[in-house]
């Protein structure tokens, strides 16, 4: 896995993101030094998902990428816990997926499907895992997934959703960028890749605010919820069916 330099030359007019093949190869150091707490979402949602996998038959991670969650999962949990399904519709992130399951997961436990979550049929579930993926859909796709997503879970089963959001106080949501710009320079990133990276994403990663999720959650039906996790724009919440 290489270090993410997609954004370090200037170029002009900068493509809208997509997730193809180099972004694929640097995708695990992208995500690391973009996401607020990335390997602290992980490590507590496998150990909430050791908690509650008895739930249901399944275990689905929707938008795995290159399926960090799936792997620790995989580590994590016991052979006779429920088949997980690892779902993303970019082939060079589950080709990643793939390989790495290769040298772990003699059981064969994951499947892996390579389907746009909009179209997926999901069958009943203990566990429905939505790290940083409803943030690509439009809105109104998002209401049909989380929907269909809440349908899915069994009676106890629970929904880990991760997104970046925007805050509705135009100051806060100022200051939420700042220090999320603040984290990425820490982290490495230059001014140019930070603005060319902004502009990439423009109308492809669309937040919205902590409130409106939590609405949409409720229009679906799940009645008790919770941020477990928040760091400035960046949210992770728990929600129970
Ligand atoms: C992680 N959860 O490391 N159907 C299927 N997959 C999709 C769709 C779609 N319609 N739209 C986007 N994706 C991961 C990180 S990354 C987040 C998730 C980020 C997939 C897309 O291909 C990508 O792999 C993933 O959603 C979003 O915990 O890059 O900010």
């Amino acid at each position: 896995m290489g270090k993410d330099r997609l954004y370090r030359k200037p170029t002009r007019p900068v493509p809208p993101f997509t997730f193809n093949a180099a972004v694929a190869d640097v995708f695990d150091d992208m995500i690391r030094r973009s996401v607020p707490m990335y390997d602290e979402i992980i490590r507590r949602q496998t150990q909430l998902v050791a908690r509650h996998h008895r739930a249901g038959p399944r275990i689905y991670d929707l938008g795995c990428s290159t399926g960090n969650l799936t792997v620790a999962l995989c580590r994590r949990l016991p052979a006779d816990a429920p088949d997980l399904v690892a779902v993303d519709n970019a082939a060079p992130m589950l080709a990643i997926l793939k390989r790495r399951l290769e040298k772990i997961d003699p059981s064969d436990r994951v499947t892996l499907l390579c389907e746009d979550i909009r179209q997926l049929v999901m069958r009943r579930a203990g566990v429905v895992a939505a790290n940083f993926t409803l943030q690509f859909l439009a809105p109104a796709d998002r209401d049909t997934l989380l929907q269909r997503v809440y349908d899915a879970l069994v009676p106890g089963g629970i929904l880990l959703l991760s997104e970046k959001t925007v805050h509705t106080d135009p100051d806060l949501a100022e200051l939420q960028v700042d220090f999320y710009y603040r984290f990425k320079r820490e982290n490495g990133y230059s001014a140019l890749e930070i603005s060319q990276k902004r502009e990439a994403l423009e109308n492809v990663l669309v937040p919205e605010t902590e409130k409106a999720h939590r609405d949409r959650l409720q229009r679906c039906g799940f009645a008790a919820m919770d941020v477990w996790l928040k760091w400035f724009n960046f949210c992770s919440w728990i929600c129970v069916k």
